[in-house]
């Protein structure tokens, strides 16, 4: 039988730097709020911090993540960004090592929807959330990771079933949240010397075969309230989504949130 922290230990034991130290909480606000605490008091590059639930977990634009106890992943990944790092790239970049992990490792037919959503079965499974800022005379990331791994159909709040799946939901078995953390780990890891380097096509050569939006036909919100729409046609290297619009023009959007037309 595994003790209590030996999962985690068992998870951060094979990667160099990252997940190294790691915190556990068993129930918190949001670990993005432990984790900038952590880093004020010191926490070095590469410090992780996880939850066994959140009583406010966040996901972006003031929106909030749904965090139950069902052995699912709530973490915060504290990252030091040189000045060469492709900060507007790193949602995205995190997105792809995240679903190659889960599609390389479990087997598991996981998608990356621009911006920063993994999804399964045209379903939202994880989302990652970006928050940065500057401390020690650097710039830090707190990288928010939430995974769905064993929440089943009924444990999701209504108004989330038709949007949302698990691990558990598309493999039709319970996972250990302990692999699927391992996996994550050693593949952020294995990808951020490149990425930091701002070296795009790293990751952009990746997302071709993850893109979920490729070939639709989306609506995308803008941070300032306007709706484009058009076919989403890939990524540029600095992570704008590319859309061709009705009129035949091409559109070039660096932030926003994209849904699928009806
Ligand atoms: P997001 O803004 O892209 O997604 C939030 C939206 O997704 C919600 O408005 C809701 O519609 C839907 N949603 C909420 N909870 C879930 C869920 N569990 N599964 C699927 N869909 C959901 C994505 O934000 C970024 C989420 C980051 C979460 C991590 S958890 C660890 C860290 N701590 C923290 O407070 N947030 C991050």
């Amino acid at each position: 039988m595994l003790k209590a922290m030996d999962w985690l230990e068992e998870a951060t034991a094979r990667t160099r730097w990252l997940g190294r130290p790691f915190k556990w909480k068993d129930r918190t606000k949001s670990t993005q709020d432990d984790a900038r605490q952590w880093l004020l008091n010191g926490a070095p590059h590469g410090a992780i911090v996880l939850a066994g639930y959140q009583t406010k977990g966040r996901g972006r634009m003031g929106r909030s993540w749904f965090s139950p106890a069902l052995e699912n992943l709530y973490m915060t990944l504290i990252l030091r960004l040189p000045p060469t790092a492709p900060l507007g790239t790193l949602g995205l970049f995190i997105a792809v090592r995240s679903a190659l992990a889960l599609r390389t490792r479990l087997r598991l037919p996981v998608m990356v929807k621009w911006p920063n959503d993994l999804m399964a079965e045209g379903k939202k499974l994880g989302g990652i959330l970006v928050e940065v800022t500057q401390e020690k005379g650097a710039m830090w990331a707190l990288v928010g990771i939430g995974i769905n791994v064993n929440v089943r159909e009924q444990d999701f709040p209504e108004e989330l079933r038709p949007i949302a799946t698990s691990l558990q939901i598309v493999s039709g078995k319970q996972l250990d949240r302990g692999e699927v953390l391992k996996a994550l780990l050693l593949s952020i890891e294995e990808g951020w010397s490149h990425w930091e380097k701002g070296k795009a096509e790293s990751f952009w050569q990746d997302f071709q075969n993850l893109d979920f939006l490729r070939g639709r036909s989306v609506q995308v919100l803008l941070p300032d309230g306007r709706l484009v729409e058009g076919v989403a046609s890939g990524i540029t290297k600095d992570g704008q989504l590319i859309l061709q619009t009705a009129d035949g023009t091409t559109l070039y959007v660096h932030a926003g949130e994209a849904h699928l037309k009806k």
